[in-house]
């Protein structure tokens, strides 16, 4: 397996908005991240992978950007920005952007210029279809609105948005369009960014002819909203390569693409070293069983990644949560009696499992979903839309919004707890976002203070993964394939041998595991280690790692 810095990074992923304000107008901004690089490097952490920072009127918080040459008023300057990159350089961090080039803002000036008339130069920037009987082109159906299509009554046709109206989808079949994203993306690897996390890279290249989707509708409008249709299609990996030519060849640098519906297969071809594409994608199955955990499809799910990618010369990424995410610990442990020992029980797993570790901001406190009490309380686009169609499809509002409150994005976007003082030391002014009322008891500053925190067992994680080649580049062995409740592999390199063991239950829990379990604990969400012989004996939410 070749070595190389991305594989061995650990990323923490930053949500600008919701980070740290400097200024007081209640929205996280590029000098708060400035402020805080020194927390950062404390943790420990290599790169940083920032949301979206540019010019943005923010119909998806910087997913619809206007201008991908200036940075969001909100946030700052370009002179932040530089010395943003500076500042972290000169503490060994690497900064990552997100590029969002299957769609641009509405308010971008190709689009306007684009809709202002058929024989516009910037025409064909975009994807416009004339009507089909006087409605729209397909049946297709958007992540964020019923239709993915919009009527422009300037010039009679309809254009293509699979994500909000505000977000046109770019025609990646035109050349020019093409020729600009690479330029825009030379600009910023010129400026010395270390790489790229591309949003939703797989969905660029549209199925020829934009044929209807078969599948029955399942919008409440009668669309059909099919990701399968719209992702992976054929000439997609010679977009990607030609942009690989273009830009990534010349630079040192990572990249990680979001990919939806994405298989190993599929994403092989993506991320496999000759292919020369990207470096690893983003893939959804662990978050598609998010809303019924299950352990053995969990253990199957890294399986068949590891062999299918793995070990056919491409490359994986773990994350447990995101912006897009409700909170791990929320979801995957024990936000309650346990929250401590299993917050520290997912990054021992997120750590240990074969692929480069992405942290979200916040979750090495144990930061927790957040409870809203109304609809006008989110802000998300998807939130907002996905409650409109529950009610339209006869969910109760008490449902949806109790659905909301365990699985929406917005759990991610709270704004970060930095201390227990008025608006968790986000702000001074007031936070553009409802911040969880348990900031009181989970924050950064307390985290310092305690050796026993959720902070000082990631840090030790991250160190770590520093001093052992075996956590990155070691063979990976499930050695519980099928238990409900105990996940145990193993990592080895080079003779090195580590056992992972981890409880998901609230429960003490005993396992012959046939082999001997003794050995050097490395590192345990426990005082002391019970296992004794080839019998496991954990704890509620135990994590070991153990040297034979
Ligand atoms: O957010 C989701 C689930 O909660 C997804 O449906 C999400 O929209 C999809 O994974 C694509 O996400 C990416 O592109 C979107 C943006 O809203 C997301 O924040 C981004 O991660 C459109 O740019
Ligand atoms: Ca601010």
């Amino acid at each position: 397996m070749t070595k190389k810095w991305w594989k061995e990074a650990v990323v923490y992923q930053i949500y600008p908005r919701s980070f740290k304000d400097s200024n007081g107008d209640g929205i996280g901004d590029l000098r708060g991240i400035i402020e805080k690089l020194d927390y950062l490097k404390e943790l420990g952490i290599d790169v940083i992978w920032l949301n979206p920072c540019y010019a943005s009127p923010n119909d998806d918080n910087g997913y619809d950007i206007s201008d991908y040459y200036q940075v969001m008023p909100e946030f700052g300057t370009m002179e932040d920005f530089d010395e943003l990159l500076a500042e972290a350089h000169k503490r060994g961090i690497k900064i990552v952007m997100d590029l969002v080039v299957n769609h641009s803002s509405d308010e971008h000036k190709w689009f306007i210029e684009s809709r202002s008339s058929k024989d516009n130069p910037y025409r064909d920037y975009y994807i416009w279809r004339d009507p089909r009987d006087g409605k729209e082109p397909n049946n297709w159906g958007s992540f964020f609105s019923p239709s993915a299509w919009e009527y422009d009554e300037k010039t009679g046709q309809y254009y293509l948005h699979l994500f909000s109206k505000k977000q046109p989808d770019l025609n990646w079949e035109h050349e020019p369009l093409r020729q600009e994203v690479y330029k825009m993306m030379n600009f910023w690897f010129d400026k010395g960014i270390d790489g790229f996390r591309m949003d939703v890279i797989n969905l660029i290249k549209k199925p020829i002819g934009l044929p209807d989707s078969k599948l029955p509708h399942n919008t409440a409008e009668g669309y059909v909203f099919d990701p399968d249709l719209y992702a992976n299609n054929p000439g997609l990996l010679e977009f990607l390569q030609e942009m690989n030519r273009n830009v990534m060849s010349k630079y040192d640098c990572m990249t990680v693409g979001e990919t939806v519906n994405v298989t190993p297969e599929i994403a092989l071809n993506y991320v496999k070293e000759e292919n020369k594409a990207l470096n690893m994608v983003f893939h959804f199955e662990i978050m598609e069983i998010k809303e019924n955990f299950d352990l053995v499809r969990f253990k199957e799910i890294q399986q068949k990644w590891y062999d299918g990618v793995m070990k056919k010369g491409g490359w994986n990424s773990q994350y447990l949560n995101n912006h897009d995410q409700p909170r791990q610990v929320s979801i995957f442990g024990n936000d309650k009696e346990y929250r401590l020992e299993s917050a520290k029980l997912l990054g021992t797993m997120l750590h240990t499992l074969p692929g480069t570790p992405y942290i979200y901001q916040g979750e090495e406190i144990g930061m927790t979903n957040c409870q809203f009490t109304s609809i006008d309380e989110f802000n998300d686009i998807h939130a907002r839309y996905l409650y409109s169609q529950m009610l339209k499809k006869g969910t109760s509002s008490e449902e949806a919004l109790s659905w909301l409150n365990n699985y929406s994005r917005e759990h991610a976007r709270t704004p970060m707890h930095w201390d227990n003082t008025e608006n968790a030391g986000f702000t001074t002014g007031k936070p553009w976002l409802k911040i969880n009322p348990n900031y009181h008891k989970i924050n950064v500053k307390d985290a310092l203070k305690d050796p026993n925190s959720v902070f000082y067992h990631y840090k030790k994680l991250i160190a770590l993964r520093k001093a052992n080649e075996v956590m990155v580049y070691g063979d990976f062995h499930d050695l519980t394939p099928t238990h409900k409740e105990i996940f145990a592999y193993t990592r080895s390199l080079n003779g090195v041998e580590w056992l992972i063991a981890l409880n998901f239950t609230s429960d003490n829990k005993e396992l012959d595991l046939g082999r001997s379990v003794e050995g050097k604990v490395v590192l345990s969400n426990y005082p002391d280690y019970l296992g004794k012989g080839q019998t496991l004996n954990l704890r509620p939410y135990e994590a070991v790692i153990i040297e034979k």
